[in-house]
């Protein structure tokens, strides 16, 4: 039987043909790469920032640079990212699904089986610049992933009041702006880098690559107090649920919800290990006019700041566009602005006052005028954290619209054909501007990178789209922390972590509130298969092994390699299983039994991909075959006869090893179409025998 990732790969290979196709067909989309000069690429990443926050999209925080992007440029309705800082960070730059570039939950470092955009566009003649949060480890800096010029943050997040030891230049050494301890706020600092650099790729003469991820509104929340102070009145007397309704009515007024969707009641805050120390887990956002005028107080004071921090990013984004109309720059620069992930609720719903702590203070009277200044540490919580997701459900870390929906803009004078000021309701993820920019630029996906074979990338490119064109209908799946969601194309699978799927019909119901999935278990089957097979395939999940104990063994699967040794799969160790690998080259199907190792070995490496077959008999024989022809034999005293201890792992052998190589041995390149059936009786007759598949030993 045909494991189910399979399944889910052909349908996404036959997805990308059709979306091929029509890419051909598609006379006006832009294509920079040939004859146009290639444009600027400037990514704008805003950290934490709900999807309603910006005027644009319904939000009364004055963000009027943003709102001229869009005005001008394209905004997409139904743009998703991966649910928190790192891994949607790990998917933008990579193109791939966070897990497979090595960053599942956070802040762990890219592996060596992906690219980064810098890495692609630098071969391709583009200068390379990074300015703001990183978050992909402080081991394995931008600079080591491709980019020319650094000044930011390494980490997650931190005082955007204090540069030591949070902020840093790199390559070391390279020149540093001098500011006076009172003199430096994050966001505007950043702003000059992204001017030196910008500056810098001018006078380079080549097209340039600027990543400007500005840290607001990321806690601890801190903003100039001018900035802060129009917004602290608005706040406390209209509270939460009076934004909630505004920011719904101009979303209307926008076009960018339906002009019929009701406002839905206040989210849950789903339990965490904070809320359940303040009372708060699984419980609903209060009314606001419930809350004592203290409380109202202090928590208006929150989001005045953390309107603030959003204000100041947007002049910072205004002195980005005034710089680029300066120098002739604007017209051909491909501009983007997005978010990260929804805005953050944590923990609950008056926020919090020290990280990864219960401890909230109520501030009041002059304390009050204290909060979001250099010595303050505070969040703005779940209710404020729900009016910036408006109209959506939940939060950051959740894979329901409010924590995957974000703001997503484009703007390109000289490429962007759709009607200025449009909107799309097509649907795009963070991994799409791998191949956007591969499409734009005129750069090349590279097969390997430093001798280790890169996976292939799994966005689709957005430049159909900038053209006016549909792309063909996509599976959608993310998962970050067991909060998980497919989506294809209306219907939309969603769980928080240990929770059972809940199924909703987003073409009738965007947000959410109706569960259809007792109604329909059948497509509750279907669309939870192709999440595990895509969960499986993307390294979410290990692969669940096969129950090989005193069975007969037939073992198929199709390689790509791009070098000359490396495991296939493996299932097992040094005591007992099996495994495929390259050794010169040369498929090896290797068995182990009671310590010893036996193994049947092909004469000559095949070229190209190929397919693989391997047998164990019931009487211990042994046959390799090489795309249909058989190529070495070899005898064993026998099959398998216990389960083996290490589980199944494809691309490497994980633990101890099968073979006479030092684990995991990865392979450099590819393995699909995995197929292993134990219990055929191959040596006798061929009659089928019991098939082993994901799905029955996942259960
Ligand atoms: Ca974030
Ligand atoms: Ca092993």
């Amino acid at each position: 039987m045909t494991l189910p990732q399979t399944r889910l790969r052909a349908l996404m290979a036959a997805l990308r043909l059709v979306a091929l196709a029509s890419l051909a067909a598609l006379c006006c989309a832009p294509s920079s790469a040939q004859g146009a000069r290639r444009p600027n690429v400037l990514i704008i990443l805003a950290d934490d920032l709900g999807w309603s926050d910006v005027g644009c999209y319904g939000g009364e925080i004055s963000t009027p640079n943003v709102d001229a992007l869009a005005r001008d440029g394209l905004r997409f309705t139904q743009f998703y990212n991966s649910a928190r800082c790192s891994p949607s960070r790990a998917s933008l730059l990579t193109g791939l699904n966070p897990h497979q570039a090595g960053v599942p939950v956070l802040a762990t470092p890219l592996n060596d089986q992906c690219v980064t955009l810098a890495e692609v566009l630098k071969p391709a003649g583009y200068r390379a610049y990074m300015v703001g949060k990183w978050h992909l480890s402080e081991q394995n800096t931008p600079v080591m992933r491709g980019f020319d010029e650094f000044y930011g943050m390494l980490g997650g997040f931190n005082s955007y009041w204090q540069e030591n030891p949070y902020y840093t230049r790199l390559p070391a050494g390279h020149p540093k702006r001098l500011y006076p301890p009172s003199g430096f706020y994050s966001t505007d600092v950043f702003g000059d880098y992204a001017l030196d650099f910008m500056n810098q790729g001018r006078a380079s003469g080549k097209p340039w690559f600027l990543y400007l991820a500005f840290q607001a509104a990321h806690f601890p929340l801190g903003a100039p107090e001018g900035a802060i102070e129009r917004y602290e009145a608005m706040y406390r007397s209209k509270g939460w649920d009076a934004i909630r309704a505004d920011r719904l009515a101009r979303q209307k007024t926008l076009g960018l919800v339906p002009a019929d969707l009701a406002l839905t009641p206040r989210s849950v805050v789903p339990a965490n290990f904070i809320n359940r120390q303040t009372g708060w887990a699984d419980k609903d956002n209060p009314a606001w006019g419930a809350l004592p005028a203290d409380r109202r107080a202090d928590l208006a004071r929150r989001m005045a700041v953390y309107a603030a921090a959003i204000e100041v990013m947007d002049r910072n984004v205004g002195r980005v566009v005034a710089h680029l109309k300066q120098t002739g720059e604007w017209g051909n620069t491909l501009i983007f602005f997005l978010s990260d992930n929804g805005a953050c609720a944590e923990w609950d719903p008056y926020g919090f006052d020290k990280l990864d702590s219960p401890l909230n203070i109520l501030h009041t009277g002059a304390d009050l005028k204290k909060v979001g200044g250099p010595d303050s540490y505070v969040s703005y919580g779940s209710g404020w954290a729900n009016a910036s997701n408006t109209p959506w459900r939940l939060y950051k870390h959740y894979a329901q619209e409010g924590g995957i929906r974000t703001p997503m803009i484009v703007h390109w004078p000289a490429g962007l054909k759709t009607r200025p000021g449009a909107t799309t309701a097509q649907i795009g993820y963070v991994t799409d501007f791998m191949p956007t920019l591969l499409t734009l630029c005129g750069a090349a996906y590279p097969r390997e990178r430093g001798g280790v074979g890169i996976l292939p990338v799994e966005g689709e490119s957005l430049a159909p789209i900038f053209g006016g064109a549909k792309l063909s209908p996509r599976v959608l799946c993310i998962e970050h922390e067991g909060n998980r969601m497919v989506r294809e194309g209306g219907w939309k699978l969603v769980a928080l972590a240990n929770r059972p799927w809940e199924l909703y019909d987003l073409t009738r119901d965007p947000t959410e509130m109706r569960d259809l999935a007792p109604a329909d278990p059948a497509r509750v089957q279907k669309m939870g298969a192709d999440w595990d097979a895509w969960a499986v395939r993307c390294r979410v999940r290990p692969h669940p092994s096969p129950q090989i104990a005193g069975q007969p063994l037939d073992i198929r699967c199709d390689v790509r390699a791009l070098g000359g040794d490396g495991v296939i799969l493996a299932q097992g160790g040094d005591q007992r299983g099996y495994a495929l690998y390259l050794q010169a080259g040369r498929p090896v199907f290797a068995v182990r039994e009671a310590g010893v190792l036996y193994t049947a070995v092909a004469p000559a490496p095949p070229q190209g991909r190929f397919s693989l077959e391997a047998r164990l008999a019931e009487d211990g024989a042994m046959t390799l075959s090489v795309n249909g022809s058989v190529a070495a034999r070899a005898k064993a005293p026998g099959v398998i006869a216990q389960q083996p201890q290490d589980g199944l792992s494809i691309g490497e052998d994980t633990l101890s090893a099968v073979g006479d190589y030092a684990p995991p041995h990865p392979l450099k390149g590819d393995v699909e179409n995995v197929k292993i059936t134990a219990g055929a009786r191959h040596s006798q007759e061929g009659a089928p025998g019991k098939k082993v598949g994901l799905s029955e030993a996942n259960d």
